[in-house]
């Protein structure tokens, strides 16, 4: 064989499954070596003494998804991808969105010309069904999932996106007849439409009271109705952003009784809480508003627990990424509005990763394997893409992430996302990406982004091949 390209030596390999040190040969970005004293290369990168895992994989962000105006979001591709490369996350799975009335074909190619030569580190799509015509379903859906569009979300709530139980039951039959991937957004619509009336009809309209429109009570009814829904089909499903108690306890009811669903968790849910949306009045809370949202201390806990014992099979950020000070984000037209108005989503692509790591495996909660495999391994098995991405094994591509242990307080200055502000601001960490590297090049040094739009290759997703365990 000709020459390495790269020889990463004496590094810590963290995998699902193990970790052990190892050199790693790298060759046309693949990993074809794995062992000691491996041949020169052109270029080694010594590694000693840091653990080196797999590149991450968001398998639920937005960027430049098309919103009711004013609203836009800050990231596009360029910045989105260039915050996530920064923070360790090489493979970024946004949403092309399908607008009511628009068919998924058009969202598809609009969205490709949103990503065509932006992006930084390589990316699929998932779809968001928002209108399940007959068309869609019998002809659109199953002719993309062929192509490799093959998961998608749904949505119980916004007036938009939201799908009826019934229309929920189609998507799912498609779902399970061409074997796609069915993500759903669980938070009972009408119930947060009638407490938004009785809080509004009590001035009650600061940011903060978002929270109170969306108590845990409807996310859990919300889930305990996906999942019955999914089990009529007998198809899988992932509940996303699951955010307390309510929800993980019908969760772990629906996989005590053998019923396959997945789930996934974000970074809000462990590190803020509804005290983030304002403990008076203030508008700052606007900053933390998202849905389901943030809940308290002892929620915090059990979301701890059900990532240590796998009850969550992924880890993503939903990073949603709306300016605080801006008439297109968290201000519409400038204002200051009830709200409802406010856009939501929080920014959270880059600080995913060393949030879990510093304060999740170095805080001694989970183990390094399954840090990799909440991050990474199983977003790749769930949406098609492994062993291609998501594990460190010959034949993978070469995605990668050197950590460095060393503090780091999280400051929106230091961030590369277009956003500004992070909830996050202030946060100590004990970790950070010290080096990622994107199929063999590396794309962040620890202190400089070394960007090329286009560098990143659209993905398409695949058959999962993760299933449900009893916990
Ligand atoms: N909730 C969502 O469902 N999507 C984006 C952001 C948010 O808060
Ligand atoms: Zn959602
Ligand atoms: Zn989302």
């Amino acid at each position: 064989m000709d020459a390495l390209d790269l020889v990463i030596r004496h590094a810590r390999v963290a995998t699902a499954a193990d970790t052990f040190d190892s050199d790693i040969g790298i060759k046309d970005g693949v990993i074809v070596m794995l062992g000691k004293n491996l041949p020169k290369a052109t270029k080694e990168i010594d590694a000693a003494g840091r653990v080196v895992t797999p590149g991450g994989i968001d398998g639920h962000c937005h960027l430049d998804q098309p919103m009711p105006p004013p609203a836009k979001m800050a990231d596009n591709f360029d910045t989105g991808t260039r915050s996530a490369a920064c923070g360790g996350t090489t493979t970024v799975i946004p949403f092309a969105s399908q607008v009511k009335g628009q068919s998924i074909r058009a969202a598809v190619d609009d969205y490709h010309q949103r990503a065509n030569g932006q992006a930084h580190i390589d990316y699929s799509f998932h779809l968001i069904v928002s209108d399940p015509t007959p068309d869609v379903l019998q002809n659109e859906l199953p002719a993309l999932i062929r192509e490799g569009y093959s998961s998608f979300k749904i949505y119980m709530t916004y007036d938009d996106l939201k799908l009826d139980d019934g229309q929920i039951l189609d998507v799912l039959s498609v779902a399970r007849t061409h074997g796609a991937t069915a993500m759903i957004h669980a938070e009972n619509s009408d119930c947060i439409e009638w407490l938004t009336r009785r809080l509004e009809a009590a001035g009650q309209t600061a940011p903060r009271f978002h929270a109170h429109s969306r108590p845990m009570l409807v996310e859990r009814e919300a889930t305990h109705r996906a999942i019955a829904l999914s089990q009529l089909v007998d198809v899988p499903i992932l509940i996303v952003h699951v955010s307390g108690r309510e929800a993980v306890e019908q969760i772990r009811w629906g996989r005590a009784h053998g019923l396959k669903i997945l789930a996934e968790t974000c970074p809000q849910y462990l590190f803020l809480t509804a005290a983030d949306l304002g403990l008076d009045d203030s508008y700052l809370g606007a900053k933390c508003v998202c849905s389901p949202p943030p809940r308290d201390k002892a929620n915090q806990e059990v979301i701890w627990d059900g990532l240590n014992d796998g009850l969550f099979t992924v880890f993503s950020s939903d990073h949603a990424p709306f300016n605080y000070d801006s008439p297109e984000g968290k201000k519409p037209e400038g204002k200051e509005v009830d709200f409802k108005y406010i856009p939501n989503g929080i920014p959270g692509l880059e600080t995913r990763m060393p949030l879990l790591y510093s304060e999740g495996v170095l805080g001694g909660r989970i183990t390094l394997s399954k840090f990799v495999e909440l991050t990474s391994t199983n977003a790749a098995k769930t949406y098609g893409l492994h062993p291609r991405k998501g594990t460190i094994a010959i034949g993978s591509d070469a995605d990668l992430v050197i950590w460095d242990e060393r503090a780091v307080t999280i400051q929106n200055t230091n961030l590369h996302h277009a956003v500004d502000y992070t909830p996050y601001e202030g946060i100590e960490l004990k970790a950070w990406p010290g080096m990622t590297l994107l199929r063999g090049e590396v794309v962040w040094d620890g202190t400089h982004f070394y960007g090329q739009k286009g560098r990143g290759q659209f993905l398409r997703g695949g058959t999962p091949t993760i299933t449900a365990k009893r916990v």
